[in-house]
């Protein structure tokens, strides 16, 4: 892709005036394209955002500044230590950039830091979910009634269900003969949702990162601290679960969400007891133990609706999530059942480590 007219042009937008304009790829996330776009100078990261799955760009920026003004209140009364993610105006004062159809918006880079795919040790697993447990707790007292539902149902099992099975039905590409043993794992487990509904109506709704996987996390890159928790775009109402859960799936497993060595995709019980010391601890003053129940839920639905989600997408010929290659949603899908069967089997160990 060229990107040099883009970036003169988002540069002129956003005033960046020096002589050595330069974009380039950073992060491995899969809706948005996010670069870093610099004049030698200044900063910036510039996100080209997927308008299929973000149909209203001004309902997602508005949600963000919402939520980073309450954060910036929290951090000024010193009760919120993380640094912040920032939307920056253009020179007109606008949010968004519109661009040879594509629409564009520009953050605070966050320096000295970096985001990995992969934890590499349980320190850093406990320091990631406790600096999500803070910002779930930095809006425990955000009125979610301001925010947009940028994704309906995005957390919504059932509705995950429904869309896989028309998928199934429809087979618009004919991948279905590809993945025949995957749909007939899927619809061996589709109880779960059942379980999901009558625990979800024990819970309070609480306002939600709603995707804590652990590259939506800036580490420190002098010292490893948690320095931001990043890509706030689906910030929504919902349940502490599946933030918890999204920690699980991408946490723990020791290979990439991608991953085709599938024996080796299991749960790291030493991280998993990491998530559950950093984010309990983090969370614990307002955590109900009706909450704390429905944690091994969250780490089992988690790598199961998005290995849905993934290998929904394949069937439809891959018009969601980011793909390299013609069967790469069909590997994640693999990779995150395998999870998903791994934590299956480790349940009551789990749930005891939840308990202890
Ligand atoms: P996506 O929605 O596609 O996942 P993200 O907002 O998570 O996009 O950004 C993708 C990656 O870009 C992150 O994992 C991180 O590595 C990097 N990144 C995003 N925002 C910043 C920032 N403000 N400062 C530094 N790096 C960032
Ligand atoms: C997407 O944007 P990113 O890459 O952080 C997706 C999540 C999935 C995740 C799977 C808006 O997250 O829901 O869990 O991929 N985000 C959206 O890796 O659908
Ligand atoms: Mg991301």
């Amino acid at each position: 892709m060229e990107y040099r007219s883009i970036a003169e042009h988002l540069a002129g937008q956003y005033g960046l005036s020096g002589e050595e304009i330069s974009m380039k790829p950073i992060g491995s996330g899969h809706i948005n394209t996010t670069m870093l776009l610099t004049d030698g100078k200044r900063v910036l990261v510039v996100q080209k955002l997927n308008t299929t799955v973000f149909p209203k760009p001004e309902q997602l920026v508005g949600n963000a500044r919402l939520i980073e003004k309450h954060l910036a209140s929290k951090a000024q009364s010193g009760t919120y230590g993380l640094g912040i993610i920032k939307h920056v105006a253009t020179t007109a004062g606008d949010y968004l950039v519109n661009y040879q159809d594509d629409v564009w918006r520009a953050l605070e880079f966050i320096g000295k830091s970096y985001s990995e795919d992969v934890v590499d040790c349980a320190v850093k697993a406990q320091t990631a979910a406790g600096a999500f447990g803070g910002f779930a707790n930095a809006l425990n007292d955000f009125d979610a009634t301001q925010l947009n539902t940028v994704i309906p149902d995005f957390h919504n099992l059932s509705m995950r269900i429904e869309k896989l099975k028309e998928l199934i039905e429809s087979d618009p590409l004919g991948r279905g003969q590809s993945c025949l043993e995957d749909i007939a794992f899927c619809e061996s487990q589709f109880e779960l949702a059942q379980e999901v509904n009558v625990v979800e109506a024990t819970l309070p709704l609480r306002v939600c990162h709603n995707d804590t996987k652990i590259n939506n996390m800036l580490f420190n890159s002098e010292t490893n601290a948690a320095k931001a928790v990043i890509d706030l775009d689906t910030c929504m109402p919902g349940y502490w679960l599946y933030d918890f859960g999204d920690m699980v799936r991408t946490f723990c497993s020791p290979e990439q969400e991608d991953s085709t060595n599938l024996s080796n995709v299991v749960v790291r019980i030493n991280i998993f007891e990491a998530i559950v010391k950093g984010y309990i601890s983090a969370v614990a003053d307002k955590l109900t133990e009706a909450e704390k129940r429905s944690f091994i839920l969250g780490a089992k639905v988690m790598p199961f609706m998005i290995g849905i989600r993934f290998l929904t997408d394949y069937l439809d010929g891959d018009n969601y999530f980011a793909v390299k290659h013609d069967t790469h949603n069909l590997e994640r899908a693999r990779n995150q059942f395998a999870l998903y069967k791994d934590i299956v089997n480790k349940e009551a160990q789990l749930s005891a480590i939840i308990n202890s």
